[in-house]
Order: C-alpha cells, then structure tokens, then sequence
C-alpha cells in the first residue's frame, strides 16, 4: 500500500473552507482504495499565524514541507494585513523557496455551466496556460530610496534569467506536444519591453528546434486578452511571464464560468521539491466565512496532484465527480448563479466516489 504524506495548508480566507472539503474528497478517495492512502498534516500558517508570530510561518517552515510528496494550498491574504506581505511571507516562500517554476492553468467549460463566451461550445475552450513561477515581474528585485520624499523612487524590476526562461520554455513545448492539437502561443510584450521580452522571443525560436512537431505563435499579451475572448479556438497551450499569465488565468477562469472553478499546480518538474497545488483564487474576503465558497478550484487542483502522484485512474475519477456536480444546477455555488454551499457540493462529490468505490468492489 503506497502513502503519500500531504501537507495542508488552508491560509486566509475561504482557503480555510475549501481546502478541508479537499481534504475530504482526497479522504473518501483513500477509502476507496486498496493501493494508496495518505498521511496528511495540517499546517495553521497564514494571517492568524502573523498576528501571534508577527511572521506568516515560521523561519524553518520549509524545513517542515521538504519530505513531504504534495502540499495542497489554500490561499494567502488577510484583510487587516498588507497583501504584499501576505503574499510574499507564505505563497511566494514555498514557490520560490522549492523552486516551483512551473505553473499549470487548465482552463475548459465544465458540463453544465453557462460561461459567457455564448457562441462558443465546451471543445473550443480548452487551454493550458503555463506561468514562469519564479521570477520576472516577481523576482522581489527592487526598492524604494527617499520614502515618503517627494523625490522618492521606487522600483520592481521585471528580472529575467536566460535560464530561468528557457527551463519554462522548454517546460511548455514539452506539454503542448503532449497534447492532442500539439500548439502553443508565447504571449510577451516585446514590442515595449525591448530587454528581457526580446530575449523570451530569441529563447522560444531556439527552444522551437527541438520541437519540430508542435505548431507555435507568437502574441502581445494586449492582444491575447481580445483573441481569448475572440477567437479562443485558436488557443490551447499558452506560454507568459509570472504577470501576464498571473492576469490572463483569471481571464481564461472567468470567461469558462468563474474564478471559483480553476486550479493551478506549482510544479518543480525536477522533483527535488514537492509540488504544490491550489485554486487560483484568492481569499475572497466578501464570501469568507460563510460556507458559499465553490470548492470546484480546490477539486480540480487535487485531481492534478493526483496526476502528479501518478495516481491517473482516481484523478479520471475525480474529474468524473466534478464534472457531474458541474452539470447539475442544483448543485452550483454562488459564483456560477446556484443556492449550493460549500459542504453541499462536497456532500455530492464525496458521495460519487464512495459509490463509484462500491461499484468496483462488487465488480471485484
Ligand atoms: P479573490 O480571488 O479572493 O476574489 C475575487 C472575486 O472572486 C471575489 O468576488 C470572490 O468572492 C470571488 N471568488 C473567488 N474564489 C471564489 C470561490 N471559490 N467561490 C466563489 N467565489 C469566489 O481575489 P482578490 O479579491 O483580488 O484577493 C483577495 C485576497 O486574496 C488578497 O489578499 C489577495 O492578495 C489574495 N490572493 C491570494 C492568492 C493566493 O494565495 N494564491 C491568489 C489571489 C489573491
Ligand atoms: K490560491
Ligand atoms: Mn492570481
């Protein structure tokens, strides 16, 4: 019987909603299982944490994650804590401090939801957007002189390494190729920013060699915005720098229904590291608290790191569950115009499972 030993960290907000309704599917899924369970721990790190610690997780935190095989994630984010602070004492910590380089953003119009993008069926929305998860516009790389001076400066330099791009590159040609319709589009900005952005784009003609059966273009992220809208048949596989593809995610979610359904996994595609997986959304200060908060973000991130944990047949399982909650409106939360809570949609997913658990044991 194989364990996998995850550590949960719920953080801020409705993180601490929806990454015990994880905790709970990825539970009835060991249940049914004779191969594999798991050893979770839970880690109370985040807003509540600071205001006892006056850190967002300790100095050896990392320490306490290194020997595990997964962390699933909630968020980072506080209303009575500066976001900066939130968001580089916790997230940004573990992604950069286990070198998650690669960040995974599937996007798809799930059975039943009625996504904005109206002309367009389920088939024709159907990305991966690959974010470079460690440094550029967040490279932390800049400063502020003469605070609070009229003559003040400050600066957040978009830092880009020749490394660090062609290891996302060579990331995402890899996964586009792995992919039926084997396409990518590397979205920059080299038009204005004549540096780093120019050097993404002689990277990715290099990089393009090895990959002779992947058909690729080229896009400015402005342009990218209206094409997803537009003409997002033409799109699967998606490349940008930690920003843009920070900001065209929360797109991509919002035109296949909400922010509520999309998850991401932060990935060290090397494994010296465990890989960490979320939902992309945030706190959501105006819903937390009060069960509403859709878990479909946080299902869908565990079925990637069931993928990841190379458990396949339990994630096609999972996805299964989800998409059967998805098609039936009695069971949409808020964001996607249902009455469901949090707990609700658990319920369900949980109980497909379980029975999806008995139907095998009696064909058994
Ligand atoms: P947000 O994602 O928290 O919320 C944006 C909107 O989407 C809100 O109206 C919210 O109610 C809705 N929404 C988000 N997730 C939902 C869900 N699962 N179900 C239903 N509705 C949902 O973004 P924000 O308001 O910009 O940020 C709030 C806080 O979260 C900030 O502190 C921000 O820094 C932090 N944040 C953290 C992460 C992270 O830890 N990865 C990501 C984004 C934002
Ligand atoms: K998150
Ligand atoms: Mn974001």
């Amino acid at each position: 019987m194989r364990t996998y030993r995850i550590a949960t960290i719920p953080g801020d907000g409705i993180g601490k909603e929806v990454v015990p309704a994880g905790r709970r599917v990825l539970e009835a899924i060991a249940a049914g299982s004779t191969d594999f369970g798991f050893d979770f721990e839970d880690f109370d790190w985040g807003g509540d944490y600071y205001r006892k610690h006056g850190v967002m997780m300790p100095a050896d935190g990392l320490d306490a994650l290194r020997d595990k095989d997964a962390i699933l994630f909630g968020s980072a984010g506080d209303p009575h804590i500066p976001d900066h602070v939130t968001l580089w004492g916790l997230r940004l910590k573990i992604c950069q401090g286990f070198d998650q380089y690669a960040n995974v953003r599937p996007t798809r119009i799930l059975p039943g939801i009625d996504a904005p993008l109206k002309r367009c069926g389920p088939k024709d929305l159907d990305w991966v957007i690959v974010r470079e998860n460690s440094e550029g516009e967040y490279s932390g790389v800049g400063g502020r002189a003469h605070q609070g001076h009229p003559i003040e400066v400050a600066t957040d330099v978009s830092m880009m390494t020749r490394a660090g791009v062609e290891r996302i590159l060579r990331f995402a040609f890899r996964l586009a190729q792995s992919r039926p319709r084997k396409l990518l589009t590397v979205i920059t900005k080299s038009n204005a920013q004549r540096h780093a952005m120019v050097m993404w784009d002689e990277i990715a003609l290099q990089v393009s060699k090895a990959f002779p059966d992947v058909k690729w273009d080229k896009e400015l992220v402005d342009a990218a915005t209206a094409r997803m809208v537009n003409r997002p048949a033409t799109l699967d596989t998606i490349v940008a720098t930690n920003l843009h593809a920070d900001i065209l995610s929360d797109l991509a979610a919002a035109l296949a229904g909400s922010l509520g359904i999309a998850p991401t996994a932060n990935l060290d595609p090397e494994r010296r590291y465990p890989s960490m997986f979320e939902p992309i959304h945030g706190s959501a200060f105006d819903i937390m608290g009060k069960g509403l908060a859709n878990p479909v973000g946080t299902f869908w991130s565990v079925v990637m790191m069931l993928e990841h944990l190379g458990e396949r047949s339990a994630a096609r399982q999972l996805m299964d569950a989800i998409e059967r909650v998805t098609a039936n409106p009695a069971l949409h939360t808020g964001d996607l115009g249902g009455k469901a809570t949090t707990v609700e949609v658990t319920d369900a997913v949980c109980a497909m499972l379980a029975s999806n658990a008995a139907a095998a044991s009696q064909a058994a």
